[in-house]
């Protein structure tokens, strides 16, 4: 399956919800007039889309429909594409990861699904004849090192833990150790979602980073925020709190799967200027894509 229909599949519940009600709107199409854009625009928000997008959007669409003399549903619809597709940044958003060893540091709140992402990755890079390896960060939780080995194994990819409530410093430290000393290309550092309090999580995230910093000079490193695409709005408080405690250089969007609200996406690029980088779509090991705004718009308004 290309890349395409497998987005096409993530996003089934949110197809079924927007995309559905979109082509609705267009179908009953009767003319440009404000029950149309006021239509539109409800159904943008109820998508998560955010108020402020979904009003832009369609004021946007107003003028485009005005300036060209826009009159079919179908010219509208390709005019609602381009609109939509503006709300992602140019920017390539593949990973960057240029020097051996490259780091991925992985932070998100609890069950957003950090560990499930990290052994989607460790997978992706294996499979592409890399060496991965994997650093149990998340001290915290009891059964959460365990948890990344078993997809360590899946992987095929190192892995150096140490016991529960041990320093999570002194695991990357570790880890940075042995990846040099096996050559691996990539390091992937799981952290703890829940701390005691947010004063913990952020001394704690700060020193791994410090670490990082320290024992790897000049090395390409990613922090990836993972956000859980069906606590919509919410994500985006969240991601303001961690860009304050770690400098996020891209969003991995999880769950795409069990939302009808992946509207998300364009709140979460427009609001957080961060670009997403990845989206998860199920929790297998293959269910892991790059994300492509294009693909994501074409998906949602085929
Ligand atoms: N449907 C679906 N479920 C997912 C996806 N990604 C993760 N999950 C599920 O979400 C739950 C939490 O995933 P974890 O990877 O353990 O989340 P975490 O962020 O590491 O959680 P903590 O370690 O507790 O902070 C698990 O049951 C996963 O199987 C996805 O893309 N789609
Ligand atoms: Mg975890």
């Amino acid at each position: 399956m290309g890349v395409f229909e497998r987005i096409k599949q993530g996003l089934a519940k949110t197809r079924k919800n927007l995309t559905t009600q979109l082509n609705g709107i267009f179908d009953s199409f009767t003319g440009a007039n404000d029950e149309f854009f006021d239509e539109l625009e409800e159904t943008l928000i109820m998508a998560d889309v955010g108020v402020e997008i979904a009003s832009e959007s369609v004021d946007r669409l107003r003028e485009t429909v005005r300036q060209r003399g826009l009159r079919g549903p179908a010219e509208l619809k390709e005019a609602l594409y381009e609109i939509l597709m503006n709300i992602f940044p140019e920017e390539n958003s593949s990973l960057k990861l240029d020097t051996k060893p490259s780091v991925i540091l992985v932070v998100g709140v609890n069950g957003v699904g950090k560990t499930t992402t990290i052994g989607k990755l460790a997978y992706k890079f294996t499979k592409e004849g890399k060496r991965v390896l994997l650093c149990a960060g998340d001290t915290f939780r009891a059964a959460a090192a365990e948890q990344l080995s078993i997809w360590a194994d899946r992987a095929k990819a190192d892995i150096v833990k140490h016991g529960e409530g041990s320093d999570p410093g002194a695991v990357i430290y570790d880890g940075i150790a042995a990846a040099k000393a096996r050559g691996a290309d990539i390091i992937i550092c799981d952290t703890a979602g829940r701390l005691h309090n947010k004063q913990n999580l952020m001394r704690e995230l700060s020193k791994i980073s410090r670490i990082i910093d320290r024992e790897l000079p000049n090395t390409s490193r990613e922090t990836l925020l993972v956000i859980d695409s069906t606590t919509g709005q919410n994500g985006l408080i969240q991601a303001r709190q961690f860009n304050e405690i770690a400098k996020i250089t891209g969003i991995v969007l999880s769950k795409l799967d069990g939302t009808a609200k992946g509207g998300i996406a364009f709140a979460v690029a427009r609001e957080l200027k961060i670009p997403v980088k990845l989206v998860t779509v199920g929790e297998k090991i293959e269910d892991l894509l790059e994300f492509d705004g294009d693909a994501f718009v074409k998906a949602l308004l085929d």
